[in-house]
C-alpha cells in the first residue's frame, strides 16, 4: 500500500527563466500527473526517494499570465519548499528573484526550505563574451545569502536536473525524517 506523503513544492522567478522547461525536463518518462488549471498553475508529481525515505513531490508551475501580486496566498500556500529559478544570462532576473522570495517568505515564513537556482548554463558558451553572464561565484554567493544551496542547469541541454531534485529530496528528508516512507 502507497502511502507517501506529498510535498508541495513551487517553481518561482520572472517569465522566461525556463521554470515550466525545467518541470518538463524532470517529468519526461516520469510523467503522472499534468493538471491545467484555469487559474493557469500546471502541477506535476513526481516520486522521490533517499535510502528508505520515500517522497511524492506535487511541483506547482504558475502560467506566465498569472501577475505577480494576484499570487501569494493561492500559490504560496502550504509549500514546503520553493525552487528559486534565475536566468544566468539575465542578470535582472536574479535582482528581482529576491522579491518572490521576500513575497514567499511574507506567505510562509523564512523557514521554507529553499533552493536557488541558475537556469541556462549552456548560454556561457554560447553568448559573446561581452555578454554579461551571472558566475557560478555570484549565483552561490546569492544563495549563500539565504542560507540555500545553489544549483546550475540547463533545461535546455539536460544539465544539472538530477542533481537539482536529488538536492530537493535531500533537504525534505532532513527535514521531514518522519514523514516520508
Ligand atoms: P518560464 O516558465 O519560467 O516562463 P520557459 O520559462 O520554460 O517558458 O522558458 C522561457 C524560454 O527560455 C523558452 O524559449 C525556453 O525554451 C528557454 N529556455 C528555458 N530553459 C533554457 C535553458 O536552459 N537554456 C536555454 N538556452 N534556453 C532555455 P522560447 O524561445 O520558447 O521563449
Ligand atoms: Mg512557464
Amino acid at each position: 500500500m502507497s502511502n507517501k506523503a506529498i510535498f508541495k513544492t513551487l517553481l518561482i522567478g520572472e517569465g522566461g527563466v525556463g521554470k515550466t522547461s525545467l518541470l518538463r525536463r524532470v517529468t519526461e518518462g516520469w510523467f503522472d500527473v499534468d493538471l491545467k488549471l484555469t487559474v493557469g498553475v500546471d502541477f506535476a508529481r513526481l516520486d522521490v526517494s533517499r535510502g528508505g525515505w520515500r517522497g511524492t513531490l506535487q511541483i506547482w508551475d504558475i502560467g506566465g499570465q498569472i501577475r505577480f501580486r494576484d499570487l501569494a496566498v493561492s500559490y504560496f500556500a502550504s509549500a514546503r519548499l520553493a525552487i528559486a529559478v534565475f536566468d544566468i544570462s539575465n542578470p535582472i532576473t536574479m535582482t528581482r528573484l529576491r522579491d518572490w522570495i521576500a513575497s514567499l517568505y511574507e506567505s510562509e515564513g523564512e523557514d521554507i526550505l529553499l533552493i536557488i537556482v541558475g537556469n541556462k548554463i549552456d548560454l556561457r558558451k554560447t553568448l559573446p563574451p561581452t555578454h554579461r553572464c551571472i558566475t557560478p561565484e555570484e549565483g552561490r554567493a546569492f544563495a549563500a545569502e539565504y542560507n540555500a544551496p545553489y544549483i546550475e542547469t540547463s533545461a535546455k541541454e539536460a544539465i544539472g536536473i538530477d542533481l537539482l531534485f536529488d538536492e530537493v529530496t535531500r533537504l525534505l528528508a532532513e527535514r521531514y525524517p518522519d514523514i516520508g516512507g
